[in-house]
């Protein structure tokens, strides 16, 4: 199995521009940023995605990636996007958990999704999946 990158990095066998740190969750500044200061933060236990990880932990990277987000804004971001990539057909590369806090300037040439239409009754059925299964 290969190695984890994010696992080294908290192992501190792999270098990271560190912002935040507690005894639960990392945050460092992500090393392609689709801005200045885009920053990932990351439980230090290794979980592959939301999937797997404990509501309680689930909380605590909630609550560091506000924290995380409300500084950005206070160093002259516009907005903030904060996202997560959860299984390969989702986007996720690295295959450690991790929350995406996002500075945007608003014209900035970086675009999420383009949202698509619903056809006939699809809407009501997809709800109705959802809601069965929570
Ligand atoms: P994704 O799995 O697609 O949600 O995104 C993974 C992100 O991780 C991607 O934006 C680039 C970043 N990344 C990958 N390797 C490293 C690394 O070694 N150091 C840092 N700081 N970021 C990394």
């Amino acid at each position: 199995m290969t190695p984890c990158i994010f696992c080294k990095i908290i192992k501190g066998e792999l270098p990271c521009t560190k912002v935040y740190e507690d005894a639960d969750v990392l945050a460092f500044l992500d090393i392609k940023p689709v801005n200045p200061g885009h920053t990932l933060v990351i439980p230090k236990r290794h979980y592959v995605s939301i999937h797997d990880m404990p509501d309680e932990l689930v909380g605590k990277v909630a609550i560091v990636a506000k924290k995380v987000a409300d500084a950005i804004l206070r160093i002259g971001s516009k907005g903030v996007n904060i996202g997560m990539n959860n299984g390969e057909a989702a986007g996720q590369v690295v295959f450690h958990a991790h929350v995406h806090i996002m500075p945007r300037y608003g014209k900035d040439k970086f675009s999420l999704w383009v949202g698509k239409e619903y056809d006939g009754n699809e809407r009501q059925v997809v709800a109705e999946r959802i809601k069965a299964e929570l």
